[in-house]
């Protein structure tokens, strides 16, 4: 390294060690190694504004290796966003400071995304990089150009979701993606030796990326690698061969400089090996001021760039712009007219063949599902490798990535993402659900085959538990729509809810409409609504969801019989219905003692509308592989079995 960059890059190390010292908590080997590879990255090569962290056609740089978030904070500080102060660092790891544990994504702060979970950060980038290529054709490459650096480690790569990111992206040919693979070869355990012997070079150029092997401690192969990457057809991994900790004479190459403090006698030691003179937290003013001419170049770039965006600024904002609530409404109306019985998940594609007739920004797409996901229309274009033009994604079977990848495309600018699967495995798609919400991204996950009611596929396709499990994460939308009516209006949801991913459960057999007129109003924004009474004085709500809300009216209608009067009230949404107002909470749920709630999945989450004394059907075991109507019979979820369960129910109370 020339002389001034290393002194550049020992002023993003000291930053990261003295905050995580003073923290007492954090990973200070990944910014100490990896130092000289991001201050030649931003010296010479990230297109990047900090006094305006949101351009548009900034490159992104991602921290998939989210542990070494100093390695950003500092870099963010340094090179002069707003966001970064010097007490915020200082503040690392205290409770609201923007220097959180693992980078937290805040719009406009040059964070881009929250990492931590290993490896989702690549599949973000995926995302970006997707995202860059779809744009660059709508508005033309004058207004997006940009590229996409992903910064991962050996422990990202050993994740699967690197596998099945990369591959896709290998696939797709984003030759505007460049990972920096921090390759030091030590992870906690100790020497990645212990678990990994995968051949990189063979891995990576395998999936159809560059694989550059370089001394990430060289500036002059740093560079150069950095340079050739312009030039490429396809994704490039730069392998930077770096020491964990370098600079530090006790820890560096260890595993003891990844995960705490190197504590106050080794801070020394290093601060003399690196020959560093300041005292904690200090950058003189002309170290400071050398960093800030480097993010100061972005200023010009975006302003010769804004004159070009100012120009066709009117057009971009109309290409950008959804009006959905056209289709919507024309839909709505439709689905009173035909009224007919059908699955759920056929009633979403009759909502997409609406949305996609017109052009707009969403970006469909499937993980090998599209036919059973009913996920593409007729009027969607596919994305394929050199060809961006489409807005539909073939993610191959690759669940996972396919929820970090539509994070990403989320997160770029003003792509709205959709993508499919069947329920169970929304178990492979978890932690990138969480990061949506966790990161208010409106991510629409259309998932199908939602209970037992697939029927012959069995218990390994059954979800049970999952409707429950997805209840639980904070932020996000369950949508369990009951007939076509419902599903637009969740559709209609979904595309509002501009802070909260969606997941839409859908049914794979056909139901019975429940709505027989036409309402402006979408009664699904309730989260929970009558839908039928049989007398004015009743005696029992009967609470259901999806697909068991036809047999929740059944069951209404023939206790109705036995002079048992009841009121059924479908529930799209718990988490919608919790906002309500509590007179409305208390209008749904307290005007009767008896409540009883009908859903084919796990009961635990109905326990607090119905409360000790409610009677819930629903299953808690594995499903069954036979044709849908027996497994449901077999379970319990049949008319008779009901009434017969709550006029004992009714009897004992
Ligand atoms: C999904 C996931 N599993 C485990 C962890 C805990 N963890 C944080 S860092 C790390 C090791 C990472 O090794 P590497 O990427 O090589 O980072 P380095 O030690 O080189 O900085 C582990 C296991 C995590 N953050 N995410
Ligand atoms: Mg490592």
């Amino acid at each position: 390294m020339k002389k001034e960059n290393k002194i550049l890059a020992n002023a993003v190390r000291f930053l990261s060690i003295d905050a995580v010292q003073k923290a007492n908590s954090g990973h200070p080997g990944m910014p100490m190694g990896m130092a000289d590879v991001v201050t030649v990255l931003f010296k010479y090569f990230l297109k990047f504004n900090p006094k305006n962290p949101s351009w548009l056609n900034r490159d992104r740089f991602v921290l998939s290796a989210g542990h070494g978030s100093m390695l950003l904070y500092s870099l963010l500080y340094l090179t002069g966003y707003k966001s970064i102060s010097l007490k915020s660092i200082k503040n690392f790891r205290k409770l609201n400071s923007i220097c959180a544990g693992h980078p937290e994504f805040e719009a406009n702060t040059g964070i881009e995304t929250t990492t931590g979970p290993l490896g989702q950060g690549i599949s973000n980038a995926v995302g970006f990089a997707i995202a860059e290529k779809i744009l660059k054709n709508k508005l033309g490459k004058d207004i997006i150009n940009h590229k996409v650096y992903v910064l991962a480690g050996d422990g990202c790569l050993m994740e699967g979701i690197s596998h099945e990111a990369m591959s896709l992206a290998g696939h797709l040919k984003l030759n505007n993606l460049v990972m920096l693979f921090d390759n030091n070869s030590i992870s906690i355990d100790g020497p990645t030796s212990l678990a990994v012997s995968d051949n990189y070079k063979k891995r990576f150029e395998s999936y159809g990326w560059n694989y550059l092997l370089i001394d990430g401690h060289n500036e002059k192969e740093i560079f150069k690698a950095l340079k050739k990457v312009n030039l490429s057809k396809k994704p490039t991994v730069i392998s930077c061969k770096t020491k964990i900790g370098y600079g530090s004479p006790n820890k560096s190459g260890k595993a003891s400089s990844h995960g705490s403090p190197l504590g106050e006698n080794e801070v020394s030691l290093v601060r003399k090996k690196l020959n560093w003179k300041y005292k904690k937290f200090e950058i003189p003013n002309n170290i400071l001021n050398q960093w800030r001419t480097i993010g100061n170049k972005g200023s010009k770039i975006e302003s010769s760039w804004n004159k070009i965006y100012k120009r066709k600024k009117n057009r971009i904002n109309k290409i950008l712009k959804n009006n959905f609530s056209k289709s919507i409404r024309s839909e709505k109306i439709n689905a009173i007219k035909e009224f007919k019985s059908e699955a759920s998940r056929k009633s979403s594609e009759l909502v997409l063949n609406a949305l996609t007739k017109n052009k707009n920004t969403l970006v469909g797409g499937s993980a090998d599902l599209a036919g059973s996901n009913n996920t593409k229309t007729k009027y969607q274009k596919i994305i394929k490798p050199n060809n961006f033009l489409g807005n539909y994604i073939h993610y191959g079977v690759r669940e996972h990535a396919m929820c970090g990848i539509m994070n990403g495309l989320a997160l770029h600018s003003k792509l709205i993402p959709y993508g499919g699967t069947f329920l169970i495995f929304s178990d492979y798609c978890k932690p990138s659900i969480r990061l949506s919400a966790m990161m208010k991204l409106r991510v629409i996950y259309v998932m199908t085959h939602d209970s037992i009611g697939l029927g012959e596929d069995g218990p390994t396709h059954q979800p049970i538990e999952q409707l429950s499990g997805l209840r639980a994460i904070p932020n996000l939308n369950v949508l369990r729509p009951a007939d076509r009516t419902e599903t637009i209006e969740c559709w209609e949801i979904a595309l509002r809810s501009s802070a909260t991913p969606s997941i839409l459960s859908l049914t794979r057999q056909n139901l019975n409409p429940i709505r027989s007129e036409y309402s402006k109003i979408n009664k699904c924004y309730f989260g929970a609504y009558e839908i039928l009474r049989t007398s004015n004085k009743i005696k029992l709500t009967i609470l259901a969801s999806g697909s068991e809300v036809n047999l929740a009216i059944d069951v209404s209608h023939k206790l109705a019989k036995y002079k048992i009067y009841s009121k059924v009230v479908s529930v799209p949404s718990h988490e919608l219905f919790e906002l309500q107002s509590k007179s409305y909470k208390s209008k749904i749920l307290n005007e009767t003692r008896y409540k009883v709630s009908i859903e084919a999945g796990s009961l635990d989450c109905w326990k607090k509308f119905i409360g000790e004394n409610g009677l819930s059907f629903g299953i808690n075991a594995f499903g069954k592989s036979a044709p849908y109507k027996d497994v449901y019979k077999h379970f319990g979820l049949k008319t008779e079995n009901i009434i017969s369960k709550i006029k004992k129910y009714i009897k004992s109370k």
